[in-house]
């Protein structure tokens, strides 16, 4: 088989770039390890910044979510039992986010490319890749038993962070930045309305909580939890009275617990790869970086990837010129280090670790009074939070 692009990964940095590219009259086939249900179950990213809504929207597919999303003008963040509101509206100049989750996005991209007639392999197993060092790269992959092989122009790593295109990168060409947090979040989905209109992140002394949300019915918490906690030995009930002991008093008040219909632990992680160009391999996404989801930047920042890739692409294809993907790497991590410093500075802020000490405790609680009577901190967080403007 031969195709233009050969994408790994029908995550949304995947669908996504295929989305683009079909648009724009360029061949794409999706090689993806698991089923198509496995990738919808798995319950991530509630929060898109504007520059993610305008990407669906120009993929076409922005309709469901126009329809079902959530506009926010807001976060509130709680400490020493107080709520405050930054006001993304005020401070940025009329910038909001909205509330629509990954797995809706991940839905209507598939719908649409199913829809488009477009080839997407799942199962795919024994993913490998080869030659990208030179103009006709292959990948290979065992489908029902059966070795096949595709010949391409350029292979997209599109498959997240124990995906196979990075690793296959020689040692050496590559640099990694990491740090590990000392805390996992333990997150619970329920059909039940969200505890306020609006995100709450909340700094506890028992530890970090959040009240998200994925429409006026259907709510998502999490609360910092042990690495060593296994998700099996919190129940339902363990959970709601966990995330009721970090709530003021007004909120534990309004919260209305139900079963749960999804429950799991992520660990936290900040995560680069340098560079994200390799001859005709180009990782993007969770392949290439990780953020600790506090900043909610992880999706964000794959479908920024992903807007550049995709017009580099197309420059090649369009133009003959391969100025856009020779600067694609470049780009794209001026903007990764940016996401990344606020991820790791909202992680920081909100957090309770282990050897933080009296100290650290003092300078946090400095830090929150800071940005909640400073209008200039205040920006800064609302101004990030929204999602930095492009510099294209
Ligand atoms: P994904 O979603 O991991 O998709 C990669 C796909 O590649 C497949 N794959 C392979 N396919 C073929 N061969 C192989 N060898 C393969 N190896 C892997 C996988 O099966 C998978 O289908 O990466 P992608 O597309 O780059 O998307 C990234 C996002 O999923 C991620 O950044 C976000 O979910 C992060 N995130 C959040 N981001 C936000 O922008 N806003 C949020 O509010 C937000 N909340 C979150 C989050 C992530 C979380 N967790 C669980 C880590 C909340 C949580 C709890
Ligand atoms: C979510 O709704 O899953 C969510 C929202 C905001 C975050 C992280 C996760 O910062």
């Amino acid at each position: 088989m031969r195709t233009q692009v050969a994408i790994i990964g029908s995550g949304p940095s995947g669908l996504l770039l295929g989305q683009l590219l079909h648009k724009a009259g360029i061949d794409a086939v999706i090689l993806e390890k698991h089923t198509k249900d496995y990738v919808l179950s798995r319950i991530r990213a509630g929060i898109i910044e504007q520059i993610c809504v305008d990407l669906l929207d120009e993929a076409g597919v922005g309709e469901r979510m126009h329809r079902q999303g959530l506009v926010h003008h807001g976060i509130e963040i709680a400490f020493k039992g107080r709520r405050h509101r930054i006001d993304f509206k005020a401070l940025t100049g009329g910038k909001s986010v909205m509330v629509y989750g990954q797995t809706e996005i991940t839905r209507d991209l598939m719908d649409a490319r199913e829809a488009a007639g477009l080839p997407t392999v799942y199962e795919a197993a024994d993913v490998s890749i080869h030659d990208f060092d030179t103009a006709r790269p292959r990948v290979r992959y065992v489908k029902d038993g059966k070795a096949h092989e595709i010949e391409c122009d350029f292979i997209a790593g599109c498959d997240g962070y124990h995906g196979v295109c990075r690793a296959s990168v020689p040692q050496g060409a590559l640099t990694t930045y990491e740090r590990v947090y000392p805390f996992g979040w333990l997150g619970l989905l329920s059909d039940t309305p969200p505890v306020s209109d609006e995100l709450i992140y909340i700094n506890h002394e028992r530890g970090f909580a959040l009240c998200s949300m994925r429409s006026r019915t259907r709510s998502r918490y999490y609360v910092q939890c042990s690495l060593e906690d296994k998700v099996e030995q919190w129940s339902d009930d363990a959970f709601w009275d966990e995330l009721r002991r970090r709530m003021d008093p007004e909120t534990a008040e309004r919260l209305v617990t139900g079963p749960s219909i999804e429950k799991s632990i992520a660990p936290l992680r900040s995560f680069v790869a340098e560079p994200m160009r390799f001859g005709r391999l180009f990782l993007a996404g969770d392949a290439a970086h990780i953020v600790p989801p506090t900043g909610a930047k992880g999706l964000n920042l794959a479908a920024a990837d992903v807007r550049y890739l995709s017009r580099a692409l197309i420059e090649y294809y369009r133009d003959r010129s391969e100025a856009g993907i020779d600067h694609y790497s470049e780009k794209a991590l001026r903007r990764i280090w940016k996401a990344e410093r606020f991820s790791w500075m909202m992680t920081n802020l909100l957090h309770r670790f282990p050897d933080q000490g009296d100290f650290g405790r003092r300078i946090q609680e400095a830090e929150l009074d800071y940005l909640v009577s400073s209008t200039a901190a205040s920006t800064s967080l609302a101004e990030n939070y929204v999602g930095l403007p492009f510099e294209d």
